[in-house]
């Protein structure tokens, strides 16, 4: 059974949780609790694969990004970073998000690969009072080499579904990848380790 974590960012009232709620039961919940930070639990299947997924959903706060990205960069093995297309706040904090994902991956992960990130640009059904064009989503995306969607989720399922079965599929692929480095290593040491008893051996003998 694998593990999943994952973790939403973004500006309060970009609407993490409803993303989240949709994802998580298919409906829209228009208000949800915003001043506690909550963990969400899932069992479900991907591929024909058991997962046990665990995705936090901060408060937000305005130091939010700052304090999850202190230590859970190590706890979340994805993130999800939501902004409002009708509210460009939003995207410049995404955009901050983004950067201290970064550099958080520069101090904690010397050499990994990229730790997976969706950019997502929610409330794509208030288009009429859209303040970030699509484009501008993609292309920091593109900047940040992370996924990217527009979305609503207070209108549709189905892209929001879609992210997310991505996202958990490139974290698997990242956790494997890391596994075989980790076993890559171990046996590296052991057959340093071997060397070294039979070394012994042929000197004294
Ligand atoms: N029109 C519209 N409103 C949304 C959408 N998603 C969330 N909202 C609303 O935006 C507000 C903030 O959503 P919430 O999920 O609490 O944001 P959070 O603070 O990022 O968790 C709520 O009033 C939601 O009903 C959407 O896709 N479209
Ligand atoms: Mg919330």
């Amino acid at each position: 059974m694998n593990d999943i974590k994952l973790a939403l960012l973004g500006s309060q009232g970009a609407g993490k949780s409803a993303v989240l709620v949709r994802f998580l039961t298919r409906r829209f919940i228009g208000e949800y609790a915003s001043d506690t930070n909550s963990l969400y639990h899932k069992r479900l299947s991907i591929d024909g694969r058991q997962l046990n997924l665990e995705v936090f959903d901060p408060c937000s706060q305005s130091s939010e990004a700052r304090c999850i990205l202190e230590e859970p960069v190590d706890w979340a093995d994805g993130f999800v970073v939501v902004y409002n297309i009708s509210d460009r706040t939003s995207f410049i904090n995404a955009k901050n998000i983004l950067q201290q994902i970064r550099e958080a991956r520069m101090d904690n992960c010397k050499g990994e690969v990229d730790v997976p990130v969706c950019l997502v640009g929610n409330k794509q059904d208030l288009c009429h009072v859209r303040q970030v064009r699509e484009d501008e989503g993609r292309c920091l995306a593109q900047e940040n080499r992370c996924h990217f969607q527009e979305v609503s989720a207070a209108e549709s399922y189905q892209d929001i579904a879609n992210l997310f079965t991505q996202l958990i599929r490139q974290v698997m692929e990242h956790l494997k990848y890391r596994a075989d480095r980790r076993r890559y290593s171990g046996s590296k040491s052991m057959a340093k380790l071997i060397n070294n008893v039979f070394g012994k051996r042929r000197k004294s003998v």
